[in-house]
């Protein structure tokens, strides 16, 4: 029978394993923002940098056309089958709901017989271009975690530029050009992500690899976000720490990743041949079945949660940030520059928490409502407080109190404490430059009592 049980206990843990195996571990770590340990001084908060997580985002879009009478059935319209002019028994009428296409059908659940699809106009009007914008919009920023992937219904266009935006649809840039031949269409030599490397992975390329025409089997395009993670975090991406390093020290990088606004670019239909045969131009037109996006939002490894309320995406932030992204620190919460959590050093993130601004501190009431825990610090009156005093208020890490009033840094470290790698200020610090960094659970702690002291007077550090 115990055998039995732990032959039981056994197959669920390998089952567990199993099912958790495909995501690297580090992971793990961003999953809270925040959690109380127990320290010399007491129970203390531990901030962690922290980040929500990565969902499918076409639930929280919108999408808009241009030009906007750009889809089919309005006047109705029977179109042609791609491979075969003379089989037009198709029709598109926006006014029948079994036979319109409106463009929700590109994001509503597939898998299902045929399948549900928006479908432009047909190419009547040749030799004016057949152009279609389609932007997707989250009026928030958010971060690319997969790839992003299109299925067409027809066959995939001959050109079409991927761009996106980072300012809520204000300005535009490529992210990747498609075409049957990118020479021809963009000027570009054609190239495919598996040309790329660590060193050209922000390279906006020209790929002729989704644009082989209605006669291959496949109607899918992707833009590569996982290859690209791949070059830092390996093919399987479980160096996760390692891209997360890159992110930490790279904006260029991070900003890559993260969109306001998507913008599709149908710029010429499917052909499938080398003329387009005027004489039935209902052949041609655009039909998309299914768009995914994952991600997350982006809230600066501020929040781990981002709800969805008023058709609005907004980060819940902690640290004492705020804003639709975490970008600022709260009132009252001023006391050094706001800056974006760390996922350095790996493999625990530094939360970077907003720090009480000195002007605030003097205010014990409002003090002690933001940090419940204070009270554990037994700081009575601040403002009298020592900045060292070489009994209960250590410099760290090698520092020296001189006369009470600064703590003497050695050249690596910096903060009233010398708490602070100052490569961690510069933002240059390097994955092994952390070792010498105080053990986490008093970060928190020092930052908070650099802060009391700050209001001891003027530093000069
Ligand atoms: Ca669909």
């Amino acid at each position: 029978m115990y055998l039995s049980r732990f032959l039981s206990i056994h197959a669920l843990w390998v089952t567990v394993s199993s099912v958790m195996q495909p995501y690297p571990l580090v992971w793990g770590h961003y999953d809270v923002c925040k959690t109380q340990i127990y320290t010399e001084e007491g129970k203390v908060w531990d901030y962690m940098a922290c980040q929500p997580e990565s969902t499918d985002m076409t639930k929280y879009l919108k999408v808009k056309l241009d030009p906007p009478d750009i889809t089919c059935g309005d006047p109705p319209e029977t179109f042609c089958a791609m491979g075969n002019p003379y089989m037009c028994n198709n029709e598109c009428d926006a006014s029948t709901p079994e036979l319109a296409h409106p463009p929700e059908l590109m994001f509503d659940f597939e898998g299902r017989h045929p399948s549900t699809f928006w479908q432009s106009a047909t190419w009547k009007e040749y030799p004016k271009p057949l152009q279609v914008n389609i932007t997707l919009s989250w009026s928030k920023t958010i971060e690319l975690t997969d790839n992003i992937v299109i299925t067409f219904e027809s066959g995939r266009p001959d050109q079409m530029i991927l761009e996106k935006s980072l300012d809520y649809g204000r300005t535009w840039q490529p992210y990747q050009y498609y075409a049957t031949d990118c020479l021809d269409a963009f000027h570009m030599d054609p190239k495919s992500v598996k040309d790329l490397s660590q060193h050209t992975v922000l390279e906006i390329i020209c790929t002729e690899e989704y644009s082989t025409g209605y006669t291959t089997n496949s109607k899918i395009i992707h833009f590569e976000i996982k290859d690209r993670f791949a070059f830092f975090a390996g093919p399987w991406l479980r160096n996760m720490a390692s891209l997360y390093g890159q992110l930490d020290t790279t904006k260029k990088l991070r900003d890559f990743f993260t969109v306001t606004d998507l913008r599709i670019r149908l710029l010429r239909p499917a052909v499938g041949e080398i003329f387009v045969d005027e004489l039935h131009l209902a052949r041609y037109f655009y039909a998309i079945s299914d768009i995914k996006v994952h991600g997350r939002c982006k809230c600066n490894l501020h929040a781990t949660v981002c709800v969805y309320d008023n058709s609005k995406l907004t980060c819940e932030c902690e640290h004492n940030t705020t804003g639709p992204d975490c970008g600022k620190c709260k009132k009252n919460y001023q006391g050094r520059p706001w800056s974006p959590g760390s996922y350095l050093p790996i493999p625990k993130g530094t939360a970077n928490t907003c720090i009480p601004s000195i002007s605030s501190i003097g205010n014990p009431p409002k003090f002690n409502r933001k940090w419940p825990n204070i009270s554990s610090l037994e700081v009575s009156n601040p403002k009298q407080a020592n900045v060292c005093d070489n009994e209960l208020l250590h410099c760290q890490n090698g520092g020296t109190c001189h006369n009470n009033v600064r703590c003497l840094c050695p050249a690596a470290y910096t903060g009233i404490l010398c708490e602070k790698l100052r490569c961690e200020e510069a933002g240059s610090c390097s994955a092994d430059s952390g070792q010498g960094a105080p053990p986490r659970g008093s970060r928190a702690l020092l930052a908070l009592l650099a802060a009391l002291l700050g209001a001891a007077g003027p530093l000069g550090i």
